[in-house]
């Protein structure tokens, strides 16, 4: 467990040095106010409503904003990142789900409370961040 931890904190280093992409950070942000909470809602929903696509609302990567995307707006405009089992606060019990979310996440499944370096993917790079988040609570 000592070696596993050490490991992260080694990776947290690299990820640090490397400085992810972050352009998923805005995400859910459909009025660009610089947060995304549920003062969203009313320009979230106008943008669904509009034929053109708008990245920030594509909440679950798959490409099109519609209606898939509600229920994760709903998820990532109410809780934080970190936060995979949405009960309000990021601690250990966020674990399995963050796991599940990596799992996810490498079959293409998008879970934007787990993407916590906001590179619009779920993958082990987010391990690093994540580990961090969990030594701030
Ligand atoms: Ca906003
Ligand atoms: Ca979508
Ligand atoms: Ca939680
Ligand atoms: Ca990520």
């Amino acid at each position: 467990m000592r070696h596993l931890f050490s490991t992260l904190v080694f990776s947290l280093v690299i990820c640090v040095a490397s400085q992810a992409n972050a352009q998923c950070s805005n995400l859910g942000d459909a009025n660009g106010d610089g947060v995304t909470n549920l003062s969203d809602i009313p320009a979230f929903i106008a943008c669904l409503q509009n034929s053109n696509f708008n990245a920030v609302c594509d909440i679950n990567q798959d490409g099109s904003d519609n209606f898939l995307d509600i229920s994760p707006f709903v998820a990532l405009a109410t809780y934080e990142r970190g936060d995979v089992n949405q009960d309000g606060s990021i601690n250990f019990s966020d674990i399995s789900s963050f796991g599940n979310a990596i799992t996810e996440g490498e079959n293409g499944t998008y879970d934007a409370l787990a993407d916590i370096n906001e590179d619009c993917v779920v993958d082990s790079a987010d391990i690093p961040p994540f580990i961090t988040l969990l030594q701030q609570q």
